[in-house]
């Protein structure tokens, strides 16, 4: 059994959901054989939902920690490259706090690549028939602290353990009907399973053009 954390974020912003947590609920309540998922909602507020990461990575022991955000507007499930060192926030989290370039961690490096096999887990994505891309940024706000955050812990604390982030599209439900992209949990739900699959059973990542030109 490959024992996965798989977290979402409570909504934020003046939504009234978070699709990354309605999936992250359908993946625990209906695994993909092989994996036992553990799914745990965390808060958009940053440090304490790092808090609340780190913890669950204590009690739960994961070999694989997959996180999931809102992305509002991404067309796609994306797979995130890289976190970086800075929280910047363009709108205050749901605690009210609004920091402005200033280090999730400081004195650590600017940046971490995810230890997931990121083009691997595109190409399972794609592969269930789920709109995917590689992505390079995962913004500045409480997201990119969790997945720099989460890297960094991995890199320091648990090396043996991978991770990353993941961001998901709009649920139709918070979509006025052809405004903007969204996707339906369950499709969001396809993707993460074949996500985690491909994580835990892929060791050497792909070589695939799923590079960006700006
Ligand atoms: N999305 C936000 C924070 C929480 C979430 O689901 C982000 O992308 O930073």
């Amino acid at each position: 059994m490959t024992r996965v954390l798989l977290t979402g974020f409570e909504p934020f912003g003046g939504e009234s959901v978070n699709p990354s947590w309605q999936a992250a609920e359908l993946v625990a309540a209906a695994a993909p054989e092989g994996l036992a998922v553990t799914a745990v909602r965390l808060p958009c507020v940053f440090g304490e939902s790092l808090k609340e990461l780190r913890s669950a990575v204590e009690r739960v022991r994961p070999d694989l920690v997959v996180a999931l955000g809102q992305a509002g507007g991404r067309p796609g499930v994306t797979v995130e490259r890289v976190a970086v060192n800075v929280d910047d926030a363009r709108i205050p989290d749901n605690a009210g706090a609004q920091p402005i370039d200033e280090p999730v961690v400081p004195g650590a490096p600017a940046a971490y690549f995810s230890s997931l096999p990121v083009k691997a887990c595109v190409a399972a994505m794609r592969e269930a028939g789920v709109p995917t891309a590689l992505s390079n940024t995962a913004g500045t706000f409480v997201c990119n602290h969790v997945a720099y955050g989460l890297a960094h812990l991995l890199a320091t604390r648990y090396p043996g353990v991978r991770g990353g982030f993941v961001h998901v599209p709009w649920a139709p439900s918070q979509v006025p009907a052809g405004t903007a992209p969204s996707l339906p949990p369950e499709t969001v739900a396809l993707g993460i399973r074949a996500l985690l699959v491909a994580a835990a059973t892929t060791r050497t990542d792909l070589r695939t053009t799923e590079g960006a030109t700006h």
